[in-house]
């Protein structure tokens, strides 16, 4: 359950079928150490330079069976708290990146300074990855008709896109990721190691942008309190957490 590695692998394409294409940022990349990306009003942004930790939008056992409320408090509290503090930390020693939202840092993560870039790369992609985590949890809501028609088209069924979903998320080796994200027009399934995401790098191409959906958290602190090594339970009950009003504004 060690939370900080420094190692990493690509993106792996899991699964690419039809869908809508939207895109979430606006980018405008340059081969500099300067991120270039200009701020977008949902991004999240320093405080005087510093990033916070929000609270949970919701008590910690709010999401009960399904994710205890120990494995909350400590996932948030302590894991995510450490990734912000990091965060914080490393841009301490890079002034002129201060002001920068986070999806701004992760967008050009590799353009960035290399004595910082790996940092940035695990600890923010770690605030931007819980953040994200916690408002796609909820218990108690329905499946909207625009993720239904999306995944239908997509995956020819709810249940196969589900089916997918699992059966990524169960073949991560080792600590990371599995998202489900919306770009050049189609639903597709990726994964990433660690603390990646499919924000790293996007700005590069700034017509690939991806919309990201939905993501699970399957490192070990994510369910090893609850589920010990069983990760499959963990990933079979997670549709009951899934907060699908959220996924439906996010469309
Ligand atoms: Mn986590």
């Amino acid at each position: 359950m060690k939370d900080f590695k420094t190692s990493r692998k690509n993106f792996i394409k899991a699964s690419a079928l039809v869908g809508l294409g939207t895109f979430a940022f606006g980018i405008e990349a340059k081969g500099n150490n300067k991120p270039t990306r200009e701020n977008q009003a949902s991004d999240i942004l320093p405080i005087n330079g510093k990033f916070e930790l929000a609270p949970l939008p919701y008590p910690a056992n709010a999401l009960e069976p399904f994710i205890d409320t120990q494995t909350m408090e400590i996932h948030h509290g302590k894991h995510h708290q450490a990734y912000v503090n990091k965060l914080n930390d490393a841009l301490v020693l890079m002034p002129s990146l201060q002001n920068k939202s986070l999806e701004n840092l992760l967008v050009n993560i590799s353009d960035l300074p290399e004595n910082i870039r790996n940092t940035v790369r695990n600890h923010g992609g770690g605030h931007w990855n819980h953040t994200f985590f916690w408002k796609s949890l909820k218990v108690g809501t329905k499946m909207g008709p625009k993720f239904t028609d999306l995944a239908s088209k997509s995956f020819g069924s709810i249940e196969q896109c589900k089916a997918n979903f699992e059966k990524l998320s169960l073949g991560i080796f080792g600590s990371g990721w599995a998202w489900l994200i919306v770009q050049d027009g189609q639903l597709k399934m990726v994964t990433s190691a660690n603390q990646d995401n499919p924000l790293m790098d996007a700005g590069k191409e700034p017509k690939r942008m991806p919309k990201v959906i939905l993501g699970i958290d399957v490192w070990e602190h994510a369910y090893y309190l609850k589920h010990k090594n069983k990760r499959a339970d963990y990933v079979s009950s997670f549709w009951n957490v899934v907060n699908w009003d959220e996924i439906e504004t996010l469309l």
